[in-house]
């Protein structure tokens, strides 16, 4: 279990006092400009050796993604973009920094972007995230009052400029090539890859997209050290992390734990455990809507890190666990997701803008029992025409929670097509 000094987001915990003033009485902003006097060497070795891999999803190893970025300048100017578009289903951990702790934030932006090389970073904020940007821009808005930002930042010898831009409400544009088109001012679509943002981002510059936990942890690690990050979870999957716990628990809420924690302790721990009690657990989403929902004997022994979940053919994605407890219709709760991803896909390619419907359709009749028990598999081989061949990872994250739905609960599946045909339950309706 965390340690309470070992917590880095301790204003999630009672203690909101989001001024630069709090800020600085909890250690931020302290010896700043001595960590960037250390030169950027030091801090992308420093987030390598910590461990830490990217809070957005995928889990790429953040140092890194950063050690792509050009030693030397090639006339470019380079970028860090912050994503903030968090949009994923079930999660809502970046936006309780921006709403409580915005100065780590904006500290870690300032170490990075030095280290990477860009005098400029971009806030890609979700739009209906207001609150949230009046937190962060008041807090920007202190440090250039404060000659924390700007010329000489910080007294580091470091210019930098920070903005913030809000996105328009598609989920979409949280896809890091989608976002860098959208911040260019184009329509929200994801560029094929190669070329990684590193290599060209942001007009067409050498650009690192990180998510806003992976930054707001940094300053952090470097005043307290990579072996001290390294030192919780387990090998791999290391240091702390945000879970966005809802659903079917007592008190749904966000909570910073070490990582690898088992799934049980999370909700025991900080949620009051299932509704109704453990035995109550049906299925658990363990990292947002992307990934694949775990049965209840799986969960019974779920640990919380990338490794472990992945070896479950699911993922720790963003780490926003979904709790659904014996009441849960699971089919109709996939069904849901597939409604969601069809309508966020751009269109843009094949497989995905007409995948998406195919799925949603027959997850429809699925839903009501209006199918053949034949239709399943139809429907998997669909999920697998559309898994990896698409541009962006929105036709997986689609396919994946059907093929999990069908991998663990086939038999509700089959039951409620086969008692619809015999009349003996009444279907749930499709919405
Ligand atoms: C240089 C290479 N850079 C990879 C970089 C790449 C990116 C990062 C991860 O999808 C997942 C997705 C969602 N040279 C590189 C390289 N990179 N190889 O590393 O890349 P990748 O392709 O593994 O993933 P991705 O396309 O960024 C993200 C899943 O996250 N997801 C989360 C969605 C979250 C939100 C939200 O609200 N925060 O939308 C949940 O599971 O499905 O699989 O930077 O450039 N050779
Ligand atoms: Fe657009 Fe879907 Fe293709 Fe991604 S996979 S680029 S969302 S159509």
């Amino acid at each position: 279990m965390l340690k309470d000094q070992d917590r880095i987001f301790t204003n999630l915990y009672g203690m909101h006092d989001r001024s630069l003033a709090g800020a600085k009485s909890r250690g931020h902003w302290d010896g700043t400009a001595g960590i960037i006097k250390k030169g950027r060497d030091w801090i992308i070795n420093e987030a390598k050796s910590s461990g830490l891999r990217g809070r957005g999803g995928a889990g790429f190893p953040t140092g890194l993604k950063w050690s792509f970025m050009p030693k030397e300048s090639d006339g470019r100017p380079a970028y860090l973009v912050i994503n903030a578009d968090e949009s994923e289903p079930g999660t809502c951990k970046d936006r309780e920094i921006m709403r409580h702790d915005p100065h780590t934030l904006i500290e870690g932006a300032l170490m990075a972007s030095f280290a990477m090389g860009a005098h400029a970073c971009y806030i890609y904020i979700r739009g209906e995230f207001i609150r949230e940007r009046e937190a962060l821009q008041a807090a920007i808005d202190e440090c250039y009052d404060a000659g924390l930002l700007g010329k000489n930042a910080a007294k580091s010898g470091w210019d930098f400029d920070l903005y913030l831009h809000h996105g328009a409400g598609a989920y979409i544009c949280g896809e890091e090539t989608a976002l860098l088109e959208s911040l260019e001012g184009k329509k929200g679509m994801p560029r094929m890859k190669p070329p990684f943002p590193a290599g060209a981002g942001l007009y067409g510059c050498p650009t690192t997209v990180n998510n806003v936990e992976s930054i707001a942890v940094i300053p952090t690690i470097m005043r307290r050290g990579a072996e001290w990050f390294s030192s919780m979870g387990r090998p791999n999957n290391a240091g702390t992390k945000l879970f966005g716990i809802s659903g079917h628990v007592v008190n749904p809420c966000v909570v910073e734990e070490e990582m690898s924690i088992p799934l049980r302790e999370l909700l025991e721990r900080h949620c009051g455990g299932v509704r109704g009690g453990w035995d109550n657990l049906k299925a658990v989403i363990p990292g947002g809507s992307s990934v694949p929902l775990l049965p209840k004997d799986i969960a019974d022994e779920a640990i919380m890190d990338f490794d472990w979940l992945r070896e479950q053919r699911s993922g720790l994605g963003t780490a926003a666990v979904i709790v659904m407890d014996q009441s849960t219709d699971v089919i109709k709760a996939i069904w849901r997701l597939s409604k969601f991803y069809k309508h966020e896909s751009c269109g843009q390619c094949t497989p995905c803008r007409e995948g998406t419907g195919w799925m949603m359709r027959v997850m429809d009749r699925l839903v009501t029992g209006d199918a053949e028990v034949e239709e399943i598999d139809m429907l998997l081989d669909v999920t697998k025409q559309v898994e990896g061949h698409t541009i962006c990872a929105l036709g997986d994250a689609a396919a994946w929670p059907i093929q999990g739905l069908v991998r663990h609960f086939r038999n509700e599946i089959e039951d409620r097509i086969k008692h619809k045909k015999t009349g003996r339950v009444s279907a749930v309706a499709a919405e």
